[in-house]
């Protein structure tokens, strides 16, 4: 039996539309370069820790001759971290603007992430080997990783990789991090006479790198369209049987802007927003407790079902429990050993909770075994918790049934509770890209490789104008200092990208907020359906409603 479904057999055919201005044959684009930039702060540590990049000037694409752009080429490409639909299109747009400006340049695809680069492990990208990939969700082309390159060797180690395999120019096709990284990298190329030049690709389902220049980070779009099927399915099922409330935790490790998004598609009873609950400082007993007045008013109406979405990072968001969170980080961190050592997860639970500051100590023991047990695995080389194995969803509903056998002791509630829980994360991360991601992503891809044909280095692709149609688009090279600021990382200041959260006085926050009164009390649900690839625009041609609102359309 064949192994390609009739979709993606029909998919390979797809053919990704490009910004106007890249539609031209590709020697007849060039970047216009404008004033100097800055950082939104920190400048002079910025400058200091980036003096030969820093300040670089946007780059516009628009018409014109650019005579290095037939020079036979030898770019590698990385793509780091979670996987996020539309990866392949980066590398198939970028393998086909490097053919097109010169046949005999050659692609070569790091494998497993940046650990490919520091261990030398690379395949030629060949057009059959792309033929399979183009248009299809996953990373599995190379494969990815989440290795940070910081250390000395790391970095003597990639110049080898580049200095052995020739290499001109790096596509990194990261998150905020991973672009970061990127900035670093392009940095100490310069900083050390080498010629390869770095060029950094958005990508994150999570949707936070994004600022006044990065519209949206590629995957979201598909990723949300994906969870918002499953959402709204589950939404008709609930009005059903009217007997279940559904704790849905949806992804995104920090930012809630996957929750929000999906809460604008699909208009569900409940939708958690981290960064409203640490505006208002709130409890966990005070979360629990908001979402027990909605399960009691509706209950009052006879509406003992619902549905409730609830951010991946609520968890970290919530005052007390970041502050929990940070003190186990430092403890796990100043501790490795001994506490690599130890067994059993009782024995892990008694050594982290007797480290623990009297507050953090009083927190991390209301939290049921399994949580406590969940705060301590593995942190991710970044060194960030991994909140997609906390199951807050399961947290809360239990919180949320105690909470209610007191109200119901005390005569103040008489309905009827019964949960179920789901996490939808890793259901969105590969799908087939959306049209909308399938574009963008060729058209990043795309970009990035006329940046390289322009000679540029330290910049991230960035396609614009997307709440338009692609005819509407335009594309440039924004310098990657110019979106960093100086954070605290590890006990020590440290430059990255600013990642970007959901703002509460932004116009998508405050579309949601003016209708969930409403959402909560009536089945005002809405059912998106499947991603559609096929048919009116309507359907299949549209972007997130965060897009939209953002950008007024
Ligand atoms: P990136 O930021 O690397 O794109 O990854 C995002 C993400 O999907 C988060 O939403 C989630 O918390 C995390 O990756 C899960 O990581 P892993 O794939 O290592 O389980």
């Amino acid at each position: 039996m064949s192994t390609h479904s009739p979709l993606q057999v029909a998919r390979y055919a797809y053919v990704p539309r490009l910004p106007p201005v890249l539609r031209r044959p590709i020697g007849t684009v060039v970047a216009r370069l404008g004033d100097p930039t800055e950082a939104a702060s920190d400048r002079e540590g910025l400058k200091q820790l980036f003096p030969h990049t820093y300040g670089a000037p946007i780059a516009g694409l628009v018409e014109g001759t650019n005579e290095q752009c037939g020079a036979e080429r030898t770019v590698g490409v990385v793509l780091s971290g979670g996987q996020a639909p539309g990866g392949h299109n980066v590398i198939s747009g970028l393998f086909d603007g490097l053919k097109a400006a010169n046949p005999q340049s050659t692609l070569l695809g790091f494998l497993g992430g940046p650990s490919g680069i520091t261990n030398n492990k690379a395949i030629e990208i060949t057009e059959s080997l792309l033929a399979e990939y183009r248009n299809t969700g996953g990373f599995d082309v190379i494969g990815s990783g989440r290795t940070k390159i910081e250390t000395d060797e790391q970095f003597e180690a990639v110049a080898a990789t580049c200095e052995k395999r020739n290499i001109d120019a790096i596509v990194v096709i990261g998150g905020d991090d991973s672009n970061t990284n990127a900035a670093v990298l392009a940095e100490y190329f310069l900083a050390h006479n080498m010629r390869t030049q770095v060029v950094g690709v958005p990508k994150t389902i999570d949707g936070d790198l994004k600022n006044d220049y990065i519209e949206t980070s590629f995957g979201f779009d598909t990723a949300t369209k994906t969870y918002s099927e499953l959402i709204g399915n589950i939404e008709r099922d609930a009005n059903s049987a009217r007997k279940y409330w559904h704790f849905i935790k949806l992804m995104g490790r920090s930012a809630s802007h996957i929750a929000l998004e999906c809460a604008l598609q699909t208009q569900p009873n409940i939708c958690l927003v981290s960064e409203e609950v640490a505006a208002k400082r709130q409890t966990l007993d005070q979360v629990v407790a908001e979402i027990c007045e909605v399960v009691a008013k509706r209950a009052e109406a006879g509406n003992n079902f619902g549905v409730a979405l609830i951010p991946e990072g609520l968890i970290e968001f919530i005052p007390e429990m970041g502050r929990l969170i940070s003190c186990i980080n430092d403890i796990l961190a100043k501790n490795a050993d001994a506490f690599g050592a130890l067994s059993d997860a009782e024995a892990q639970r008694e050594f982290v909770g007797t480290r623990l500051d009297t507050d953090s100590a009083h927190v991390f023991g209301l939290l049921p075994k399994g949580i406590q047990a969940q705060l301590l695995v593995d942190r991710d080389p970044h060194g960030n918790v991994q909140v997609s194995r906390i199951e807050t969803e399961k947290l809360l509903m239990e919180m949320v049934e105690q909470k209610l056998a007191v109200k119901r002791e005390e005569g103040a509630y008489k309905g009827k509770f019964s949960a179920l829980s789901h996490f939808f994360g890793y259901e969105g991360r590969c799908a087939f890209p959306s049209n909308f991601d399938a574009d963008y992503c060729y058209s990043l891809g795309y970009t990035a490789c006329v940046l390289i044909a322009n000679g540029l280095t330290g910049y991230i692709a960035a396609v614009r104008n997307l709440a338009q149609p692609s005819e509407q688009w335009t594309a440039a090279g924004i310098p990657i200092t110019m979106m960093m600021n100086m954070e605290q990382r590890h006990g020590s200041r440290k430059p990255v990208i600013r990642k970007a959260l959901v703002e509460l006085d932004a116009a998508p926050f405050k579309a949601f907020a003016a209708e969930r009164e409403t959402w909560a009390l009536t089945a005002s649900y809405v059912f998106p359906g499947a991603i559609q690839y096929f048919g009116p625009d309507e359907v299949c041609n549209q972007p997130t409603q965060t897009l939209k609102l953002e950008h007024h359309r």
